[in-house]
């Protein structure tokens, strides 16, 4: 069937809250795919950071096809024989002493928020229901009615509520404006340390420092979500190491699961963690045997392939290679690693149509916010493939 056939069946049968470009990808590999009428492009959207090792990792795919022939699915009702490794590779991985699994980013970000409410009634001493996290503005944690009722993105909101009381709104980056909103009952700060759905938005440098203060002083749970910038995307396994601190909870996704399956955990300590008693959290799928074989598989790469290091290093070439354009179209170039922002000019129109354009020229990546382009290839990228995409951005930026 050809493509546009493809599209008018999803768009008549499916719900409409998408507006992809029209590409229908049938094969992928590495930093490649292929659409259904066989022209190859480069992915440069990573499925938003979750194809960090590339599509079909041989080693990924290896370990999910042999545990899919012996178990798949037990639910948390038994012990199956690849969780406790999973558990394990990742805290020791991350430093963290427990993770909880989930599957979605989203259901981890809602973890982090239920471990850390009753984190704060049954250990700092918040009265009931009073519990208070500070989120930012311009976040982007999921979709969950409890997640966009602190989402201050209209259409992220509008007629979804009534919302989940109990959350305060800061400015992203102000660190005077988060030490305002602090009180006697903030349990947590829940922040993302690179804002990826708001543009590729970073900090002021020593923002997550002050944060980390403040969460000291009030006795709140500093929670990273690093379910977009964890996993070697920004050039370190995580992001928080760029600035050398510790959070007390920390949300990854997208990667854990390999780009091939959905595989999430929030990771804390013992205090944390030991909040959560038989019955009061779960999930049917969370840890299941072919997600822990997967997990294991996904971190395993990341670590022997030293994807963050190479992340920080093809990231680094990719970005020389765009600020050499000196593209009259772009405002600013900016980034950490392999999640890089392009800001388009106003004066030049929306990122949109450079997107269409690139995708004509072999290379697909996606607008975020109207301006700006989002460039964040699989990190197995090779110097010769950065180079192969920068000769094609080019003609795209500069006319
Ligand atoms: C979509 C955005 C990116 C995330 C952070 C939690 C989640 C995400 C920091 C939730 C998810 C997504 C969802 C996806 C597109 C993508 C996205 F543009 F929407 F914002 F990456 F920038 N925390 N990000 O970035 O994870 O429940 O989706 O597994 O289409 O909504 P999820």
């Amino acid at each position: 069937m050809d493509a546009r056939s493809i599209i008018e069946i999803a768009d008549r049968y499916g719900a409409h809250n998408y507006h992809p470009l029209p590409v229908v990808l049938a094969r992928g590999q590495g930093v490649w795919v292929e659409d259904v009428e066989g022209h190859r492009f480069m992915d440069m959207l990573s499925s938003y950071s979750a194809l960090n090792q590339g599509h079909l990792h041989p080693r990924i795919l290896e370990a999910a096809i042999a545990q899919m022939g012996r178990l798949t699915l037990t639910s948390r009702a038994f012990h199956n024989d690849r969780l406790g490794a999973f558990l394990e590779r990742l805290c020791r991985l991350s430093g963290f002493d427990r993770a909880l699994p989930m599957n979605t980013g989203a259901e981890a970000v809602e973890t982090a928020i239920k471990a850390a409410r009753k984190w704060g009634y049954k250990v700092k001493g918040v009265p009931e229901d009073q519990a208070r996290i500070i989120v930012c503005t311009d976040n982007f944690h999921g979709r969950t009615v409890t997640i966009i009722s602190f989402s201050t993105e209209d259409p992220y909101r509008d007629g979804f509520g009534p919302f989940t009381p109990g959350f305060t709104v800061v400015p992203y980056g102000d660190a005077e404006a988060l030490e305002a909103a602090f009180d006697e009952n903030t349990v947590a700060f829940l922040v993302e340390p690179i804002q990826g759905e708001a543009g590729i938005r970073i900090p002021p440098a020593g923002y997550l420092r002050r944060a980390r203060e403040l969460c000291d002083r009030y006795h709140a749970l500093l929670v990273l979500d690093e379910i977009q910038t964890g996993l070697g995307r920004t050039g370190r396994m995580f992001c928080f190491e760029h600035e050398g601190i510790r959070p007390d909870g920390l949300t990854l996704g997208k990667a854990l699961g390999g780009g091939l399956y959905p595989v999430s955990a929030f990771l804390s300590s013992d205090e944390v963690m030991g909040v959560f008693h038989p019955g009061d959290h779960g999930s049917t799928f969370g840890g299941n045997p072919l997600a822990a074989a997967v997990g294991i598989a996904a971190l395993d790469v990341l670590v022997d392939e030293d994807l963050a290091g190479r992340a920080e290093r093809m990231g680094r070439r990719f970005v020389e290679g765009l600020e050499a354009m000196s593209s009259p179209h772009v405002l600013e170039i900016r980034g950490k690693g392999l999640l890089i922002g392009v800001e388009i000019k106003p004066e030049s129109g929306p990122a949109r149509p450079f997107c269409e354009r690139l995708m004509e020229a072999g290379i697909l990546a996606k607008e975020t916010h109207h301006q700006v382009i989002r460039f964040a290839p699989p990190l197995v990228i090779s110097e010769d493939e950065v180079d192969w995409a920068l000769a094609r951005i080019a003609p795209v930026l500069v006319p």
